[in-house]
């Protein structure tokens, strides 16, 4: 997960001012010295650490923060704002051309992840936002690069639009623009070429395509896992292109985050999105209040919800819902619920989001072992029918045949069997209390 070092060291810094009945300028001053170092080891801009800590101190030993009741609580809150507003403040919306098609640029260097991402981005525009995307290769130097993105749009059934590598980027994109619009296309997003190194050449013609195109937006595309070399390279593509948002790749591998935590600042170009993964649908948009929120370990509630409630078949939510009141909840609705829950991501990630995760001891070392997982499914695939609507019946040697179909063993069975019973009595509490409590608020997984 990214920002770990530094979400470590930030909360444990926190932690001890956030109790304080009493903060005098000396405790703020050595909280911001710790808080500047973990900002520096995760490779933060200098200078954008030292205007960082000299308005969080201003603000720290503000009257409104050391009179007020709680002055502990209220400096974590100023570090939380200026965090948010370090990472761009109010997260930024993609545009929309009123004359469509809205046209998407991509650009970076090679290997940043330009042509994923732009499969990714087109997944995420028809998904979310019920888009017709249209793709363009216009990575013409780059042995195979066409190749690749028409194996996204073949994997996302998505046109491609393309002209092979004999004809110019400019002119790819000019007719791609025009076969956009007769065939009523409402965003085009072009994949262009990378370099290594930024040069002369590699510019000239994206400022080309830029000025045939007129984009709406022009994406960067960088990799975060190369830190401060990130923010020069969006420094200078926005000096020469006027960049309009920055894409920041592989974040799930990037563990210090100096490139998410500086390039705003120093480019002013906001991120926009995040790309977490090589899968298709691992681009989530980039919200500065939540990142910053999950890196004080005050969770990141609202993306868990937004996600159940992307993968959670409704209709089985309130069918399920049903069959807790009633009572009538069995193994095979366990198993269900169970693929549901995997839907949602990996687990460990998830745990991340909850508030005060990474404070739980042991939580983070704690592997959420999928395989776990892996084998209550199979025990419960094992079972007929019957079996799993009434455990009941289940005796001796049916446990034997279970745990050998199954490639576990018997008290494997039994545990999960007993565990499925206390569920079964928590549901019942749960949804009683819930009726009790008035009828709103809806289902919830026993879960979370
Ligand atoms: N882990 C991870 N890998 C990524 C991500 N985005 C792209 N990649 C990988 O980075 C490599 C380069 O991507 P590509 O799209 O070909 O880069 P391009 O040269 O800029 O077009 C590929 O192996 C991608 O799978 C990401 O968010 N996370
Ligand atoms: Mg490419």
């Amino acid at each position: 997960m990214a920002f770990e070092g530094l979400a470590d060291r930030l909360q444990q810094t926190l932690q001890r001012i956030r109790g304080k009945g009493k903060v005098t300028e000396a405790d703020v001053k050595e909280m911001m010295r710790e808080v500047r170092l973990a900002l520096l080891e995760a490779d933060v801009n200098f200078k954008v650490v030292k205007d960082f800590i000299k308005r969080v101190s201003e603000r720290a030993v503000g009257q409104d923060v050391m009179q007020s009741l709680t002055p502990g609580q209220q400096v974590v809150k100023v570090v939380q704002e200026e965090l948010t507003a370090l990472m761009g403040g109010e997260q930024s919306k993609i545009a929309v051309s009123n004359r469509p098609p809205t046209v998407i640029m991509m650009v970076g260097l090679q290997g940043a992840g330009k042509t994923t991402t732009t499969g990714k981005l087109a997944n995420l525009l028809r998904k979310k936002y019920n888009r017709k995307p249209l793709l363009v290769a216009a990575d013409i130097y780059r042995p195979a690069a066409i190749k690749q993105l028409e194996t996204l749009g073949k994997q996302l059934s998505m046109p491609v639009f393309s002209l092979g590598d004999k004809v110019s980027p400019v002119e790819i994109a000019r007719q791609a623009i025009q076969h956009a619009r007769d065939e009523h296309h409402d965003y085009v997003l072009i994949d262009t070429a990378g370099r290594l190194h930024i040069d002369e050449a590699l510019m000239d013609e994206l400022q080309q395509v830029k000025e045939i195109t007129k984009p709406d937006e022009i994406f960067l595309v960088v990799d975060a896992m190369t830190g401060q070399d990130a923010v020069n390279v969006a420094q200078s593509f926005h000096e020469q292109l006027g960049l309009t948002g920055v894409v920041l790749t592989k974040l799930d591998g990037d563990t210090r985050g100096g490139a998410a935590l500086s390039i705003k600042a120093v480019t002013n170009t906001p991120i926009k999105f995040v790309g977490l993964g090589e899968k298709l649908d691992a681009l989530e948009p980039f919200h500065p209040e939540r990142m910053a929120s999950r890196i004080l370990g005050m969770g990141d509630v609202l993306t868990l919800i937004e996600k159940a409630q992307a993968t959670v078949d409704a209709e089985k939510a309130k069918e399920l819902e049903q069959k807790m009141r009633t009572q009538s909840f069995t193994l095979d609705d366990f198993l269900d619920q169970l693929g549901q829950v995997r839907k949602l991501g990996p687990l460990d990630e998830l745990l991340g989001m909850l508030p005060g995760a990474n404070k739980i001891k042991g939580l983070k070392d704690v592997q959420v072992d999928e395989k776990q997982i892996g084998r209550v499914e199979a025990i419960i695939r094992s079972m007929t029918m019957a079996e799993r609507e009434n455990p009941d019946i289940l005796n001796a040697s049916r446990k034997r045949r279970i745990a050998k179909g199954s490639g576990t063993t018997v008290p494997e069975l039994n545990r999960l069997l007993k565990q499925f019973e206390e569920m079964k009595k928590m549901m019942k509490m749960m949804t009683g209390m819930q009726q009790k409590g008035k009828k709103k608020g809806g289902f919830k997984f026993p879960f979370m």
